[in-house]
């Protein structure tokens, strides 16, 4: 079986997520190719050393264009801050490497769509990784939307709510800042909302609403031991947030259906709530994250008097990559859905196969997202 080598950048969270991913594919899934864990790349060499060396990871980097140019490389993932993606990509492109990237695709839409022509011009795959399409309780809402269950789309209501920045002691790590993160929530948390917007309803054709900053200064980070969710503070010195706190966005699709996607970091009691509504004219679907394996399922065909919202468990092989993992009711998690990307992404290089999201879907959400803030900024409804 022909193996595949993967590089890849970053090693904190999405490090940590990404490596569970390539290591447990081979080990639950048939694959047509087999993923090697061949370097690891970050710019500190002793936690990377670490993490290298948990992980499996056979080599270590700590400069990624070394990465990009080793021969033996032939999968780039890249599990950075949105600031290095573009860069990283198009070299990967143009080394001839298959790009496996991390949400949201880029800082903004320039970036984005030049990503998505150089992977094109190049004729390389490129995965964006928006995870939550592949929670088998979302596949089973595309699918009973696409096999008409609950008709025609009306409303998409959107909201993905955490907690993690409300102390305003959280010191200002890379998230924060707009040289590293250009946005807020309605990038980070609102590409998850706008792509699966775009996967289960339509393409978004305006867009209008409100953003916020809450916290204008914050405490600086220990850039090592800080990261996504994690607090370590360096100093009193104070640093300015560059990005907004919470974004309340209104959204009309192509297909006259209109919704809501609105993200914050400030909703105590909101860990991971990635929640949305679909009601159409026979119907609702419902999910929420922080209970993945279930999906909530509204039909106007059951007999009136039996009508009501019912809670499947979408833990039976017939739901989608189950099969691969437990028995009925055994749950899955966060994780999976990682590993599922992984699956799929591998498969495509090997059948010659498009991926999905690519790096088209990954630049019509950064457009949304510009959007987003533009329209924000201006007080006025943007047309796409
Ligand atoms: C932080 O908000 C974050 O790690 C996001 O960046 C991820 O995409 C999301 O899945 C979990 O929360």
């Amino acid at each position: 079986m022909e193996s595949l080598n993967i590089g890849i950048v970053g090693y904190k969270f999405m490090g940590k997520a990404h490596s569970n991913a390539w290591m447990k594919a081979p080990l639950f899934f048939d694959l047509p190719v087999k993923p090697v864990m061949k370097a690891a790349c970050g710019r500190h060499e002793e936690p990377l050393r670490d993490f290298a060396d948990r992980w499996g990871w056979e080599d270590i980097e700590t400069d990624w264009k070394k990465l990009v140019a080793r021969k033996d490389i032939d999968i780039i993932d890249i599990a950075a801050p949105q600031n290095m993606h573009h860069d990283i990509a198009v070299a990967a492109a143009r080394a001839g490497k298959h790009v496996f990237c991390e949400k949201p695709q880029a800082m903004n839409y320039a970036e984005a769509k030049d990503m998505y022509e150089e992977v094109s011009k190049a004729g390389v795959k490129a995965y964006v990784n928006h995870n939550y399409r592949r929670c088998p309780a979302v596949m089973l809402a595309k699918k009973l939307i696409d096999e008409g269950s609950i008709g025609k789309i009306y409303h998409f209501l959107g909201e993905y709510l955490q907690s993690w920045i409300v102390d305003p002691n959280f010191p200002l790590t890379w998230h924060l800042r707009k040289e590293t993160a250009a946005y807020g929530p309605h990038g980070d948390l609102g590409s998850h909302m706008i792509d699966l917007a775009r996967f289960l309803v339509g393409e978004i054709t305006s867009i209008c609403g409100m953003t916020r900053q809450f916290i204008s200064e914050r405490p600086m980070p220990d850039e090592v031991a800080s990261g996504t969710f994690k607090a370590a503070v360096k100093s009193n010195e104070m640093g300015k947030v560059g990005v907004e706190d919470a974004a309340l966005m209104t959204v009309g699709f192509e297909n006259d259906a209109v919704g809501c996607i609105n993200t914050t970091r400030f909703a105590p009691g909101r860990k991971n709530y990635n929640h949305f509504e679909i009601y159409g004219d026979r119907g609702a679907i419902v999910f929420n994250f922080e209970r993945m394996n279930e999906l909530q399922y509204f039909s106007m065909d059951d007999p009136e008097y039996a009508q009501g919202f019912r809670t499947i468990l979408a833990t039976e092989p017939v739901h989608a990559y189950i099969e691969s993992w437990w028995p009925p009711g055994h749950i899955i998690g966060y994780e999976h859905e990682f590993v599922h990307g992984v699956v799929d992404f591998l498969k495509a290089i090997d059948g010659n196969t498009e991926t999905w999201p690519n790096f088209y879907d990954g630049m019509k959400c950064m457009k949304v997202i510009e959007a987003g803030l533009e329209a924000a900024e201006k007080g006025k409804r943007i047309d796409l």
